[in-house]
């Protein structure tokens, strides 16, 4: 028999809302599945991917994991990992840098035993690439084989990758797949195998509404997956209508029903009446005591429907529409190294030379445009689910939350042979929240990243 905690999604160091209380919050909700494993004793500690929200954690986002693997590790509790499109770098993963250290293994074509079940590992691997996979795992003597894997696959929403393939093409008879990437939990069967996100341990975005937790898999004469939930922060999500001749003090009457201490209060204002100012009522909020307040008037995009800006994050907002214009990583890392980048202004122009000049050598594709994938962005999962997965139960998966792969710019083409390049375009981000998954704002999952091309 084997009990292992299947974790993933834990996206150490996001300081959401550019709050360094959610920073320390994802970090808590890590804390807590390292102690439910330490106190459950399970055999192992699986994490499917994004261990880290950015491939360039802080220091003190390494310093804490490290703590936090080295208390498994005092338990000998073995870490057991795949690297995730969040935290993938070119020059290396964290992950070896954690097994180096022996607090964690990188798990890959090789079965790593635990009791009677051996596991296999398949890091995040950008769309482009997925053609030239083998799939090529090694034989393993156990009674049980199970596969961790990063990426969003079938039959869950916004898939791109499908796991019949994966299950065919490989020559182990897999029992499990535990998956990583779509943050919203769900368990379905595919080809008798039994195929599982176990979700993100912390709200990375606020269409992330479910209670967050992880799964529980025991392998025995069956494979029997159990979600638990982790006490997270609160999220307050208020939705208020407002009819003809209704206006700011409406909204205020709502909002006062609600208690927000310490809560993420996230606010969507829809029907008529007169105009609000969002500003005014999240500062009402914090007054109250919300740690951070989102108001969003979803009135306006009807008559403003081109200007799909929230105000609430003008990073994002901006970061959004380039992601929209289509543009080749390239032109995405000068856009970079110019606008949002480190580089001192008097060195920017030599930067730019010499990482075009690079490119050109090596990586013709990154002057690829990027392919038209407006249309798949954010949550194209139907309305319906959010009320039918309220409970959290895990048999849905409607994966608001991680849609968007950013298969536009997955055209990097470099020769890379390490798996896993996070895509130029951020999955998960949503910190606008609301309802309607086609509007624009919902659409801002597309936090694009553009560190590290
Ligand atoms: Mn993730």
């Amino acid at each position: 028999m084997t009990r292992v905690i299947h974790t993933g999604d834990t996206h150490l160091g996001y300081a959401q809302y550019h709050s360094q209380t959610r920073r320390a919050d994802f970090r808590d909700a890590f804390e807590q599945v390292i102690d439910d494993a330490i106190d459950e004793d399970v055999d192992a500690v699986i994490h499917a991917g994004d261990l880290f929200d950015d491939r360039r954690p802080e220091l003190s986002d390494l310093l804490e994991t490290i703590r936090l693997l080295r208390r498994l590790q005092g338990e000998k509790i073995p870490f057991l990992a795949v690297v995730g499109n969040h935290e993938s770098t070119r020059s290396g993963q964290w992950l070896d840098l954690f097994e180096d250290l022996g607090l964690a293994e990188r798990l890959g074509t090789e079965p790593r035993t635990v009791g009677s079940t051996a596991f296999y590992g398949l890091d995040h691997v950008p769309k482009s690439r997925r053609a030239d996979l083998d799939y090529d795992f090694r034989p393993h003597n156990a009674d049980h084989a199970a596969l961790v894997a990063h990426g969003l696959f079938t039959p869950f929403a916004h898939a791109d990758w499908e796991t019949e393939t994966v299950l065919e093409e490989s020559p182990i008879d897999f029992d499990a797949v535990l998956l990583g990437d779509n943050h919203e939990p769900g368990t379905e069967t595919v080809d008798d195998t039994w195929v599982t996100y176990c979700g993100s341990t912390e709200r990375a975005s606020a269409a992330e509404e479910t209670p967050r937790g992880y799964n529980l898999v025991t392998f025995d004469d069956g494979v029997d997956i159990r979600r638990r939930t982790l006490d997270t922060r609160p999220f307050v999500f208020v939705s208020v209508s407002l009819s003809a001749g209704e206006g700011a003090e409406r909204v205020h009457e709502q909002l006062r029903q609600h208690d927000v201490t310490d809560a993420v209060a996230v606010v969507e204002v829809t029907g008529e009446g007169e105009p609000v100012a969002p500003a005014a009522m999240e500062e009402s909020l914090t007054d109250r005591g919300a740690l951070v307040a989102r108001v969003t008037d979803r009135r306006d995009r009807e008559s403003d429907a081109d200007l799909d800006v929230s105000f609430a994050d003008p990073d994002d907002a901006v970061a959004e529409r380039i992601h929209d214009l289509g543009l080749s990583e390239a032109a995405l890392e000068v856009d970079e190294t110019i606008r949002a980048g480190e580089t001192a202004d008097a060195n920017v122009r030599a930067t730019v030379e010499a990482r075009v000049a690079e490119q050109l050598d090596g990586d013709r594709a990154a002057f690829q445009p990027a392919a038209d994938d407006s249309g798949q962005g954010g949550g194209s999962a139907d309305e319906a689910d959010e009320g039918t997965n309220s409970d959290g139960s895990g048999a849905e998966a409607d994966g608001h939350s991680n849609s968007d792969d950013g298969s536009g710019v997955e055209t990097d083409g470099h020769s890379d042979t390490d798996s896993g390049d996070a895509d130029a375009t951020d999955t998960d981000r949503n910190e606008n929240g609301g309802s309607d998954p086609d509007d624009p704002d919902r659409a801002a999952d597309t936090q694009v990243t553009m560190e590290d091309f």
